[in-house]
């Protein structure tokens, strides 16, 4: 018989069928009467499929006793207990590399479309704006002074399109990179006091949990724009719009949120941020990329064979 899958949430209809070759599959979104299933399932489930924006809960891996392994459709495993995992002896795994391009690719665009206010713009043409005189100025993207919280394989990837900008690059992270150029700051606070466009692109873990805190962003200033890629957990949203709301910014792009899907009506209600839904990795050439790497994971798994990329 094929072992018991959960599947935390909607998949391509590609990766869907091919999880459901290989395994008993239960969409545990659809699940109305979570406690009957668990009563009649949980020793068949071996494994589970979620995306890094959803983790699984202690409480559900916990109620798992064949749990095997917890394959990460995405690179973030912030929400996911690797203690338990480790203490349990299921496998952890994620996607990394497959999707670094896409979010690097969507932190330019965001940056692109604060400081060039694209939304306000695309939006001064349909309302028929443009026909009563021409739209305020906005600001330059090239040339400016970018900081970059993380740099890391996306972080680097951000960069690199940075320099085609001809921008004056910097970063804070765990350390200093012996082999990167670009100028170092030993903390947040020090990395926003010297840019304009401060990028959120750093894991997201207990320590950089509210890094981007109130004090970060009042040293952006004025000028300053923030853009979050990685996880909205790392700034304090709460004090990101009291500093938005008093003009202590000029801007915010950001495609994460402390409680997704939901963001603060402020935040929806102001010109100068853009917003987007999580989609620093949707795109279909990525995610097709990103169901292989997720396969291979578990068939290798299931084959006792090395697997591709381990978190745990
Ligand atoms: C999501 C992400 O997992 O890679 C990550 O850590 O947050 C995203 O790619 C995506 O929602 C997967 O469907």
């Amino acid at each position: 018989m094929k072992a018991g899958l959960l599947q935390m949430y909607p998949l391509t209809p590609q990766m869907e069928a091919e999880l459901q070759k290989r395994f008993r599959v239960h969409r545990w979104y659809e699940i109305s009467d979570k406690q009957a299933f668990l009563q009649a399932e949980r020793g068949a489930i071996k494994a589970i499929v979620t995306g890094g924006h959803l983790g699984v809960s202690h409480e559900l891996a916990a109620a798992l006793p064949n749990l095997e392994i917890v394959a990460i459709n995405g690179v973030g495993f912030d929400k996911v207990d690797l203690h338990q995992a480790r203490a349990r002896g299921f496998r952890v795994t994620n996607t990394p590399d497959v999707l670094t391009e896409d979010v690097a690719d969507l932190a330019i665009g965001l940056s692109i479309a604060v400081l060039r206010q694209l939304v306000r713009a695309d939006n001064y043409v349909r309302s028929g704006q443009w026909k009563s005189g021409e739209m305020p100025l906005s600001n330059k993207a090239s040339r400016r002074r970018y900081g970059i919280y993380g740099l890391g394989r996306i972080g680097k990837a951000i960069a690199i399109r940075l320099e085609a900008f001809n921008a004056d690059i910097a970063y804070c992270g765990r350390g200093k990179q012996p082999d990167v150029a670009y100028e170092y700051h030993s903390s947040p606070l020090s990395l926003a006091r010297a840019c304009d466009v401060l990028i959120v692109a750093a894991a997201a873990t207990p320590e950089t949990r509210h890094v981007i805190d109130r004090g970060v962003l009042e040293a952006l200033g004025t000028n300053g724009v923030l853009v979050n890629i990685s996880r909205g957990s790392l700034v304090d949203e709460k004090a990101l719009v009291d500093v938005l709301t008093s003009g202590g910014l000029r801007g915010a792009a950001l495609d994460v949120f402390e409680n997704e899907p939901h963001v603060p009506q402020e935040l929806i209600g102001m010109q100068n941020v853009v917003l987007a839904p999580h989609i620093g990795a949707a795109t279909h050439e990525t995610r097709g990329e990103m169901a292989t790497l997720v396969l291979a994971n578990l068939d290798a798994h299931f084959a006792g064979t090395e697997l591709p990329t381990p978190v745990v």
